[in-house]
């Protein structure tokens, strides 16, 4: 039915509260989500550290891989698997000033101590990724931090993990805005010109989240085709965003199905999931959805993928040539919409 499989995470499934209101839905134990996924169709589970081990900066390390191998019971029951851990730092007040760049060096080191028991706990879990969305490595102030320093113990940040753990990979998931004001590695080219910099660069890639793209003011098919020509698309977020604002995480294809096409098209073409990659669904259901609907954006972006797949199955590349041969781009446009619209 799709070439793909597909991941997503505890996360998108939300209770619906937002910054200016509380929860519109009833919260959800991880093991209704979990069983829920599975029903849904989904390969893989994808973990920040605190969602297998709540509280984890409370707990020690014995009692984490305790929690953690509960966790794996519970995919192994539920035939699913996880894809990778992301340390959560973002939501613990002492990095509200940045994690990897945070200026105080005792917030450094317990940001390094998190993200050594993510790798623990994906060692348990049985993945060997690890995401970093640098949600606050950046400024509010730009005049709090000297970038150049900053970016440069970011990079020691992921040396400390390479060294930590011989087999571990990490994906870099970058954002340019949000919840920082400037952020330090805003797009993909940022996250692989990281990566280079570290001690092991084979060993360190990129996620590419559509909204994250678009909010960048990028084209999301086009920072997915960056990180697939170097070889290091290892996962991605799909979906949707409107225009240059707050991250929505709409449903794929939402907003724009011509973009939707094209990211389809560029993963389809390039044999994205030939080494075990997920197409991972970061969408979150509308604030105003009721308990009764907070699957739902699930359902919608896992069946557009799937039709767009059918999609690009039908293009006739012959056409596309026979336009661009000619130099006929209004003609090429106008087959791609009306392939689109099913005219
Ligand atoms: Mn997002």
């Amino acid at each position: 039915m799709s070439r793909f499989k597909f991941s997503v995470g505890p996360w998108n499934v939300a209770d619906g509260t937002d910054v200016y209101g509380p929860p519109t839905r009833r919260p959800l134990d991880l093991e209704t989500k979990i069983k829920k996924f599975a029903e849904l169709g989904f390969s893989a589970v994808q973990f920040h550290d605190d969602d297998v081990v709540p509280d984890i900066s409370s707990k020690s390390e014995k009692q984490i891989i305790a929690e953690a191998k509960s966790v794996k019971a519970m995919l192994d029951h539920y035939n699913l698997k996880a894809e990778f851990v992301a340390p959560r730092l973002w939501f613990e007040s002492e990095f509200k000033d940045g994690a990897y760049t945070a200026p105080k060096k005792a917030n450094w080191e317990h940001a390094l101590w998190r993200s050594y028991r993510s790798i623990d706990i994906a060692n348990v879990l049985g993945c060997d990724l690890i995401v970093l969305w640098l949600a606050r490595e950046g400024t509010l102030c730009l005049e709090s931090k000297k970038p150049v320093p900053a970016i440069l113990q970011l990079v020691e940040s992921l040396n400390k993990m390479l060294r930590y753990d011989a087999k571990i990979r990490i994906a870099i998931e970058p954002k340019p805005n949000e919840p920082i004001d400037r952020s330090y590695a805003g797009t993909i080219g940022h996250a692989l010109a990281v990566a280079g910099m570290t001690i092991d660069p084979d060993r360190v890639g990129g996620l590419l989240e559509s909204a994250h793209a678009t909010m960048a003011g990028l084209d999301p098919t086009h920072e997915m085709a960056f990180a697939l020509a170097v070889g290091k698309l290892w996962s991605v977020h799909l979906n949707d965003q409107n225009g240059v604002r707050f991250d929505q995480d709409r449903a794929f294809g939402a907003e724009n199905l011509r973009s939707a096409f094209n990211q389809i098209k560029v993963l389809c073409d390039n044999n994205y999931g030939a080494n075990g990659e997920y197409i991972g669904l970061d969408v979150k259901a509308m604030r105003s959805s009721d308990d009764a609907y907070g699957f739902k954006h699930l359902e919608t972006s896992l069946r557009i993928v799937r039709l767009m797949e059918k999609k690009v199955g039908q293009l006739d590349q012959a056409k596309v040539d026979a336009f661009v041969a000619v130099n006929d781009y209004e003609g090429l446009e106008m087959y791609i919409l009306e392939l689109l619209l099913g005219a």
